[in-house]
C-alpha cells in the first residue's frame, strides 16, 4: 500500500521540460519527463515513486481479475536452474534472448524469461490425483529477455514485469474452459484499465484450433499491424455476450492476414490499424507436462498427462500502452483506475499562512474521503505548478490561492476535458468524493 498523501516538497518527482533525446515515442518521452522511470541500462528501468504507484495499481487490477477468474496467486523466483529447462528441451532452443548466469559453484542458472518449466515442475511434484485438477496458478514477477533491440522504454524492455498464469486440466473440455475463463478475464482487465483491447487470433502451432490469442491496444505507434472487422469497434464490452462476439469477429496480424486466401470481411468493413500487444494467451496441451514426466491418476485409475495453457499480460508494458492511448500535448491523462494519485492539490502560496492552512485542511479531508492526494506545496511559480500537474496527468487538480479563498472558492479542474469550476471547498470535496 502506498501512502495516501504526499507533499511534493518532500517527494521525488524529477520532471523535465524538454523532450529527452533518444526517446522515440510519446509514452517513452512522457514517462521520462513525468518522472515515472529512469533508465539504468539498455532496456532496464528504475521505477521512481510516481511510476511505481501506477505499476502497482495496474498489477492490482490484473490480480483482482485473475482472482475473480479463479486463478490462484503464488510467487516463483526470477532466477532458475538451467537443468529445469533441459528437462523441457528449451535450454538450447531459447537462444541469446536468455540471460544465462553461473553461480559461485559454477552451476548454470538463468534469469527467467517465462515460467512454464518451473510451474510444471512444482505442480508435478505436489499433485498426483485428478482431485487436484483443474487448477490455474499465476504470479506477477519480473522477467528478463535479452532483446536484441530494446526500445520504446518499458514497451520493449529487457527487464519487465509480467503476469503469467498457467492452467492444468485433465481433458480437452476442461482445458478449453480454463482458456475461456482467462479470455474473459483479459477483456475485463483491459476494460477496467480504461483500454479497448482487440483479441487477435494468433497461430496456435501444431495443436491447431482457435486457442491462441494476442490482445492489442490500438495505437499508431504499435509495433504490430492489424487487420480486423470494424464491427469489433462497435461491440459493447459491458454486454455479457461480448467475449463470444469478439471471438467470432475477424482480427489478424498483417503477416497472418496475408496468408488468408479468402478474407471473410468485405473490404469496406476491414479496418487496418497498428496495435500494441499487451497480452498473449496460449493452449499448448501436453508440451511441458509430457516432456517433464507429469502424470496424474484419473478417477478410473488410468494415468493421464495434464493439458496446459499459459497466459501472459505485460504489466510494465501496459504503463506505456495506457499513455500511448491517453495523452495530449501537455502530458499524460491517466484513466481514473490507474492514476498515481486521484487529486493534485496546487497550493499557489505556501508562504501564505491562510492558504497553507486551507490546503492542509483540504489534503486531510480528501484523504479522509478515501482519495489519494499529491500536494504541491513547493516554493515555485504557479505556471510551473500547473505545467507539472498537466504533465503528470492526475485526474483532478484543486487549486487554492489567497484570491479564491477571499471569495470562498477553490478551482477544480478535470484533466481529461480541461473543464474548470470555481467552487467552495465543500462543494469541491463533495464533487470529488461523490
Ligand atoms: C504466456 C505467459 C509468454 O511469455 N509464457 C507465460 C507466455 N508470452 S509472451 O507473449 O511472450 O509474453 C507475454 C506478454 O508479456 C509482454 N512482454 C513484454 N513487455 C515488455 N518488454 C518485453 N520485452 C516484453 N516481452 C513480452 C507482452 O505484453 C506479452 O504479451
Amino acid at each position: 500500500m502506498h501512502a495516501r498523501t504526499q507533499r511534493l516538497s518532500r517527494y521525488l518527482l524529477p520532471v523535465m521540460k524538454e523532450t529527452p533525446a533518444g526517446a522515440e515515442i510519446v509514452s517513452h518521452q512522457l514517462m521520462l519527463r513525468a518522472g515515472l522511470i529512469r533508465q539504468t541500462a539498455a532496456g532496464i528501468y528504475a521505477w521512481l515513486p510516481l511510476g511505481l504507484r501506477v505499476l502497482d495499481r495496474i498489477a492490482a487490477i490484473v490480480r483482482r481479475e485473475q482472482d475473480r477468474a479463479g486463478a490462484i496467486e503464488m510467487l516463483m523466483p526470477t532466477i532458475q536452474p538451467a537443468d529445469l529447462w533441459r528437462e523441457s528441451g528449451r535450454y538450447d532452443a531459447y537462444g541469446p534472448e536468455m540471460l544465462r548466469i553461473a553461480d559461485r559453484h559454477g552451476r548454470e542458472m538463468l534469469y527467467g524469461p517465462t515460467n512454464e518449466e518451473m510451474v510444471t515442475a512444482i505442480f508435478r511434484d505436489c499433485v498426483k490425483s485428478y482431485r487436484d485438477l483443474p487448477r490455474t496458478l499465476y504470479h506477477i514477477q519480473w522477467k528478463f529477455r535479452d532483446e536484441i533491440r530494446p526500445r520504446f522504454g518499458v514497451m520493449r524492455g529487457r527487464e519487465f514485469l509480467m503476469k503469467d498464469a498457467y492452467s492444468f486440466d485433465m481433458d480437452m473440455e476442461g482445458a478449453r474452459a480454463s482458456y475461456d475463463a482467462m479470455f474473459i478475464a483479459y477483456l475485463r482487465t483491459f476494460a477496467a484499465l480504461g483500454l479497448r483491447a482487440v483479441p487477435v487470433k494468433a497461430p496456435s502451432g501444431p495443436i491447431g484450433g482457435d486457442l491462441s490469442h494476442e490482445f492489442h491496444i490500438l495505437a499508431d505507434t504499435g509495433e504490430s499491424e492489424l487487420f480486423y472487422d470494424s464491427a469489433l469497434d462497435a461491440v459493447d464490452l459491458a454486454d455479457p455476450a461480448a467475449p463470444e462476439r469478439l471471438r467470432a469477429l475477424y482480427a489478424m496480424e498483417a503477416e497472418e492476414h496475408a496468408r488468408v486466401a479468402d478474407c471473410p470481411v468485405p473490404a469496406e468493413r476491414l479496418a487496418r490499424r497498428r496495435g500494441i500487444e499487451v497480452g498473449h494467451i496460449f493452449f499448448f496441451g501436453t508440451k511441458y507436462t509430457a516432456a517433464m514426466g507429469m502424470q496424474v491418476q484419473a478417477r478410473d485409475g488410468q494415468m493421464v498427462t495434464p493439458l496446459c495453457g499459459s497466459y501472459g499480460i505485460g504489466v510494465s508494458r501496459l504503463v506505456g500502452a495506457i499513455i500511448e492511448a491517453s495523452h495530449d500535448p501537455a502530458g499524460i491523462i491517466w484513466p481514473d483506475s490507474v492514476a498515481p494519485f486521484d487529486v493534485g492539490l496546487v497550493n499557489l502560496r505556501p508562504d501564505d499562512a491562510a492558504t497553507d492552512a486551507a490546503c492542509a485542511a483540504l489534503e486531510a479531508r480528501l484523504a479522509a474521503a478515501g482519495l489519494s492526494v499529491l500536494h504541491d506545496d513547493r516554493d515555485a511559480r504557479p505556471g510551473e505548478k500547473f505545467a507539472t500537474m498537466d504533465l503528470i496527468g492526475l485526474p483532478w487538480a484543486v487549486t487554492v490561492g489567497p484570491k479564491g479563498l477571499a471569495a470562498g472558492t477553490v478551482e477544480l479542474k478535470r484533466r481529461a476535458t480541461g473543464e474548470k469550476a470555481e467552487l467552495s471547498p465543500e462543494s469541491a470535496l463533495a464533487r470529488l468524493a461523490g
